[in-house]
């Protein structure tokens, strides 16, 4: 199974939260985006964030996969202080090809990605031909607002950070 994740750090060593992510995927990353620095979407109060995108080829289910991400935010000591607000590590299922779900537990395509700079511009660098929901990244980019876009800046990959 194909999925794409979107993962991201706005507190404590973010390229080391990062970095847990690509380590527990190394085997199983068949793209990847630089890391970029991103202003903070939708709660604006707190530092800018650290994404990227990393698409993998697991043998395993959606749900397995969710879990799995949730081990990583775990061992980063993710606290939940408020919605949308700071994480030392968030990982994201944005889309998984062939698959659709809308659960308590599990909602894919995510239902924010399409509105989201810090999604879509690491996707479409990681995957010029990603689709969300059927359509082309590279169009539902235009549709964000330039002052959304404006503020991201590309780091580097990974490694080299
Ligand atoms: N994640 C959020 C809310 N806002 N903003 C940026 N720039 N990057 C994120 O990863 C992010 C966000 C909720 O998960
Ligand atoms: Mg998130
Ligand atoms: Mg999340």
């Amino acid at each position: 199974m194909r999925a794409v994740l979107s993962i991201g750090s706005n507190m404590q060593d973010r390229v080391e939260h990062l970095k847990s992510v690509f380590a527990e995927f190394q085997d199983e990353i068949v793209a990847s985006s630089s890391v970029y620095s991103t202003p903070p979407w939708g709660d604006t109060d707190q530092d800018e964030f650290y994404n990227a995108i990393i698409i993998v080829e697991v043998d395993q289910t959606p749900l397995d996969l969710l879990h799995r991400g949730q081990a990583l935010e775990k061992a980063a000591d993710r606290v939940r202080e408020r919605h949308w607000g700071p994480r030392t590590l968030d990982v994201d299922i944005v889309e998984i090809e062939g698959f659709s779900s809308d659960t308590q537990e599990l909602t894919v395509p995510h239902p924010h990605a399409a509105e989201r700079g810090f999604v879509l511009i690491p996707w479409l660098a990681a995957d010029v031909h990603a689709t969300l929901g059927g359509k082309p990244v590279a169009g539902i980019i235009g549709n964000i607002p330039q002052e959304d876009i404006a503020g991201i800046k590309v780091l580097g990959r990974i490694e080299k950070l």
